[in-house]
């Protein structure tokens, strides 16, 4: 069966940030990874939400805040269909995934973990996946075991088994790495945490808007992401937890709306995820979130990665042929991530020569400075893509990388 052709130019309609010049060029955004461009639809939900429905939920007996209440619960369930937990207790809105996981580590870290106790993780970790776990060390002496990655950037199955032992208490991994663009194979990771009998927490922050995802296939514990990389608001993210680890786990910050009930001798609790979500969350962001998880919904996850394929292909085939440069990550399984460098240039220059072409990458570390070290680089330029990229956005690209060569080469 031949798929329809994805149209990529109706949908980038739909983003109305994209239709600007940019130091006189058109706009090629390519710096999905660190944060994706809002549709209209998410940004007028947003200001529907605000003109007509809001108020604080949970608090009001009043009619505007009944309505902002079952608006932002109704959130839950979407975002429980669109990863497919079983129950939407499951899913505790955050700030995003640094405070997903930072929740984790203090609440279920500091019940469950003690001094000697391992965390394994891998060698491509985004700082949100290595620092919580470093804390955890500083507090309570337990070690953190670092899964090495191959020449070409990918986690192979047997090194996370050579690095687990019966002291493993987590394995904590991101889905895809936000700087090689390698898909990591989650479900065999976490299938050998479990034969460990750790738990595992899966970092979805680079895969939740380039691909289906499921966390029951998955099997994952924890599952955490944030809504600004799926088309959706900042200020709002995801943990995704299974319903029996969330009940044993104490909350966090405590105060507003997360008690059942208080006096100045004792507190009680609210049940899991509202036991997690104290004080007045980010109510309009969730409105957001659930506006730009429809939006995804109503393309299709499987079309969105398809797509993104074929630039990934387009982009790599093309780029590979300029003089100088060398895509770092070179995983069989990757999303669309690219990150290089060229011969004479420092990614911070290729980054700014891109943008006087109306390109815009980001240049760094991408907070993944053990990676960089790992790979013996103090930088890359990664070019990261989402459904809106369209060929032309290549040919920008690759345009102006060939200027950099020019310059520098
Ligand atoms: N990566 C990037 O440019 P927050 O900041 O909480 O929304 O997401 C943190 C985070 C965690 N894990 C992974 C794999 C990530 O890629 C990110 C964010 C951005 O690569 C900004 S640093």
């Amino acid at each position: 069966m031949t798929s329809l052709p994805f149209p990529v130019e109706r949908y980038r309609e739909d983003f109305p940030i994209l239709a600007q010049q940019i130091h006189g060029h058109p706009l090629a955004y390519l710096d999905t990874g660190a944060s994706a461009q809002k549709p209209r639809a998410v940004i007028e939900a947003m200001t529907r939400f605000m003109e007509n429905d809001y108020a604080n939920i949970h608090r009001g007996v009043h009619e505007l805040s009944q309505r902002a209440t079952d608006k932002y619960e109704a959130v839950r369930s979407v975002v429980q269909n669109f990863i497919k937990a079983e129950h939407d207790d499951e899913i505790v809105f955050t700030h995003g995934a640094t405070d997903a996981i930072n929740l984790v580590a203090q609440t279920w870290g500091r019940t469950f973990l003690k001094a000697g106790d391992e965390i394994v993780i891998t060698a491509l970790e985004h700082h949100a996946n290595i620092v919580p776990w470093q804390m955890l060390r500083e507090a309570f002496g337990i070690d953190l075991r670092v899964v090495p990655i191959t020449p070409e950037g990918e986690v192979r199955v047997e090194d996370v088994k050579a690095a687990l032992s019966p002291k493993t208490k987590l394995v904590a991994f991101a889905h895809v790495s936000n700087v090689l663009g390698t898909v990591l194979p989650a479900k065999e990771i976490v299938a050998l945490a479990h034969e460990a009998g750790a738990l595992a927490l899966v970092d979805g922050c680079q895969s939740i808007s380039h691909m289906p995802v499921d966390v029951r296939d998955m099997d994952a514990d924890f599952f955490v992401f944030s809504g600004h990389k799926l088309y959706g608001p900042t200020g709002i993210g995801v943990l995704y937890g299974k319903r029996e680890i969330l009940s044993r786990m104490p909350p966090w910050q405590g105060g507003g709306d997360m008690i059942a009930s208080v006096t100045f001798a004792e507190t009680t609790y609210k049940e899991p995820p509202h036991r997690f979500e104290a004080g007045t969350p980010p109510i309009t962001e969730v409105i957001g979130l659930g506006a730009a998880i429809d939006y995804v919904s109503a393309i299709g996850m499987n079309n969105i990665a398809q797509h993104e394929k074929d630039i990934l292909a387009y982009a790599t085939e093309k780029l590979s042929r300029v003089d100088g440069m060398r895509i770092v990550g070179q995983a069989k399984n990757k999303s669309g991530i690219i990150s290089f460098i060229m011969e004479q240039a420092h990614p911070h220059d290729i980054g700014t020569i891109l943008d006087r072409h109306g390109v815009a990458i980001r240049a760094g570390h991408h907070c993944a400075q053990p990676l960089m070290e790992h790979l013996g680089l103090v930088a890359t330029a990664r070019a990261s893509f989402g459904l809106y990229t369209s060929r032309e956005d290549i040919d920008a690209l690759v345009a102006a990388v060939e200027k950099v060569e020019e310059i520098f080469g």
